[in-house]
């Protein structure tokens, strides 16, 4: 795309371009069609152009929500999501998205405008004055700033390679004002734009590598596979199955990883995770982190000292022998790492004994008896499972629709209890365990899928996100939200200990009405008081596809601190009870 010359002489009749239009040509040639973000100086023209040459510009009514956006879009589509943001408040706006976006390893790239860099430099007091490029950059795999048209293509192409190759994360990219309006020959411009060849090459393990890690896999007397979310980024879903039923092995899904092989599938072990974590010998981790979320790999959840060996399949050499030591480091990506052990294993391998699988099924057994009795309670007021039993039934019911999750209980409870079927049909609150992706990923969820979602949130959870009903309006987004509504953070039954009269800090309005807000925007609200009503209103709104709220009344009893993480809350011993 090229401006229109001014007719002045003969020298400026060259067909021209400036740095709005390379910014955008450079995208599309890079295959990037959406921008997530939000107007104003001095990007608003950015967006109106990038429009006007056939992207998708979704504006949000806050950059967290719009970076979250980006973010998910980019877990979902293994291509970088993009967030433009204005200078200083919109740039920070955009940063919890980016720091969690690299922190989940999810590719996104955040493009700011900033001010004058002569200014900037001197602290002269510019209008959004902020040395964004020195902020950003703790917080991102890399950090870039482009100052003349001409680099922008590669300044582009950098921060595509940076977000998607090796482990992927989030990519600052600053673009100050001035460069917006710098014009420069077209023809030039346009052989300054780099299509990036091979952003993500595979990354091959090494032979021996393949060789330790069966060696260490054929000796298990109790293996297990665990699942992570850079398995289900990683899009190898035919490879990982057929890994996972010719190898015999249980496995369990982290949370974003549920659904990779469906819930149901008889290796899954997820409702026997405590007993998996303690008794196996041999751990495979196929894209997952030894972080918090698995007890660093030891403790008493991981039975006596010395009792696992762990095999890490993932792309960062770095992240090997982290938290404990990793007999059979297998470093490259996923798909080629799968594969590689496929072919190794030959058509033999023995399965592992009915002994370890059988004790694996009595316990899941036990377990999934006691969740169908909480299941079975038809309770009103609602509690957790009440709720849940019915859109368990919708998920089921619609395998290919996403759920986004955020909350404490909502999220825990959920996880349990909603089987997933599909590969990246679970997207949640990930690594830092953040509220407010919610409708920013809600959003993009559909817009990059083309799948309804099914967004169910606690009424904290939805408070960090909640004004986006409108952007999922004004889009006519197939977002259903479902808000658990407890009446506060954990339950909404907290007092205040002083006796006064504020609320207690955990506790909201009670009785709140969520359902108004989407009412507001011209979408779907509705009041549901018992799993009957929930289910009809779900049903009904994703048959419809009309974005809609569902305020679904919890029992404000019904949660437990922190939900399942309570041992991590610390507590005074000297409190007031
Ligand atoms: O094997 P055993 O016997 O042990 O049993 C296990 C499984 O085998 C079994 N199981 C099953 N049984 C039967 N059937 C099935 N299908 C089945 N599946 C499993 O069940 C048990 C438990 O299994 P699970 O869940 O897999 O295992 P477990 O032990 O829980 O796993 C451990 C973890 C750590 C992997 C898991 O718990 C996990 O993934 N946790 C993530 C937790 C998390 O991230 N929480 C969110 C953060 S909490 C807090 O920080 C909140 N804040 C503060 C805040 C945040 N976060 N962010 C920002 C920006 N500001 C502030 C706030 C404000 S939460 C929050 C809001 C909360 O209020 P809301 O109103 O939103 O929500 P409500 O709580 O609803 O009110
Ligand atoms: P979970 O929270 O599900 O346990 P984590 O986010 O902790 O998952 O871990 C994901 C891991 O997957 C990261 O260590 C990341 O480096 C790795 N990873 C992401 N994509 C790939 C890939 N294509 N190939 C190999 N490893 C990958
Ligand atoms: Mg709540």
């Amino acid at each position: 795309m090229s401006a229109t010359p001014q007719q002045n002489g003969a020298e400026s009749e060259a067909e021209l371009t400036d740095g709005f239009h390379l910014v955008i040509d450079a995208l599309m040639l890079n295959g990037i069609e959406t921008i997530y973000g939000v107007p104003g100086i001095p990007i608003t023209d950015l967006g109106r152009l990038a429009q006007a040459s056939g992207m998708r510009v979704i504006s949000f009514r806050h950059e967290q929500n719009a970076g979250n956006a980006a973010a998910i879009a980019g877990f979902l589509t293994k291509s970088p999501g993009v967030c433009l943001t204005v200078s200083a408040p919109g740039f920070l706006n955009g940063l919890v998205a980016l720091a969690n976006a690299t922190t989940n390893c999810f590719p996104m790239i955040l493009i700011s405008g900033s001010s004058e860099r002569e200014i900037v430099d001197l602290q002269q007091g510019d209008y959004e004055e902020m040395d964004q490029l020195a902020i950003a950059k703790p917080l991102c795999k890399a950090a870039f700033r482009v100052l003349h048209a001409a680099d922008i293509g590669i300044g582009i192409a950098r921060a595509i390679r940076a977000a998607v190759s090796g482990r992927p994360g989030g990519v600052y990219l600053d673009l100050p004002g001035k460069l917006f309006g710098q014009v420069m020959d077209a023809e030039a411009g346009r052989r300054s734009l780099v299509k990036v060849i091979d952003p993500a090459p595979a990354q091959i393990p090494a032979p021996t590598a393949v060789e330790r890690a069966l060696d260490v896999l054929r000796g298990a007397k109790r293996p297990l596979i665990i699942l992570g979310k850079g398995a289900a980024y990683a899009q190898a879903d035919d490879d990982i199955r057929a890994l996972v039923e010719k190898s015999g092995i249980p496995y369990i899904p982290m949370s974003m990883a549920k659904g990779l092989l469906p819930d149901t599938h008889p290796q899954c072990a997820a409702a026997a995770r405590s007993t998996v974590l303690q008794d196996s010998d041999v751990v495979l981790m196929i894209g997952a982190r030894l972080n918090w979320l698995l007890s660093h790999g030891k403790g008493k959840q991981w039975g006596p000292p010395g009792s696992k060996k762990f095999i890490q399949i993932d792309i960062e050499p770095r992240e090997m022998d982290s938290n404990v030591e990793i007999a059979a480091p297998l470093v490259g990506d996923i798909g080629s790492c799968v594969t590689a052990l496929l072919r190794g294993m030959g058509d033999d391998w023995a399965h592992p004994s009915s002994e370890w699988t059988g004790a694996i099924n009595a316990k899941k057994e036990t377990n999934i008896a006691r969740m169908a009795t909480r299941l079975g309670k038809n309770s009103i007021p609602m509690d957790y499972h009440s709720a849940l039993r019915v859109l368990r039934d919708v998920i089921k019911e619609r395998p290919d629709a996403i759920l986004v999750n955020e909350g404490a209980n909502t999220l825990d409870q959920a996880r349990g209890v909603i089987d997933m079927y599909q590969p990246r049909k679970r997207l949640d609150v990930g690594t830092w365990g953040v509220m407010g992706i919610g409708m920013g990923f809600a959003a993009a969820a559909t817009i990059e899928t083309g799948k309804p979602v099914l967004a169910i949130v606690g009424d904290s959870a939805f408070g960090f996100s909640g004004m986006e009903v409108e952007t999922i309006c004004r889009y006519n987004l197939p977002v259903c939200v479902v808000v658990f509504n407890n009446d506060g953070i954990y339950r909404g039954d907290g007092v205040n200990l002083s006796g006064g009269t504020d609320p207690a800090t955990t506790a909201f309005v009670k009785g709140a009405r969520y359902d108004k807000m989407m009412e507001a925007f011209g979408g779907v609200g509705v009041h549901a008081t018992t799993p009957d009503e929930l289910k009809r209103a779900v049903d009904a709104a994703m048959e419809s596809g009309k974005p809609t709220l569902i305020n679904a009344a919890i029992d404000p009893a019904a949660g437990s601190e922190s939900g399942n993480i309570g041992n991590l809350n610390p507590k005074s011993a000297l409190a007031k009870k």
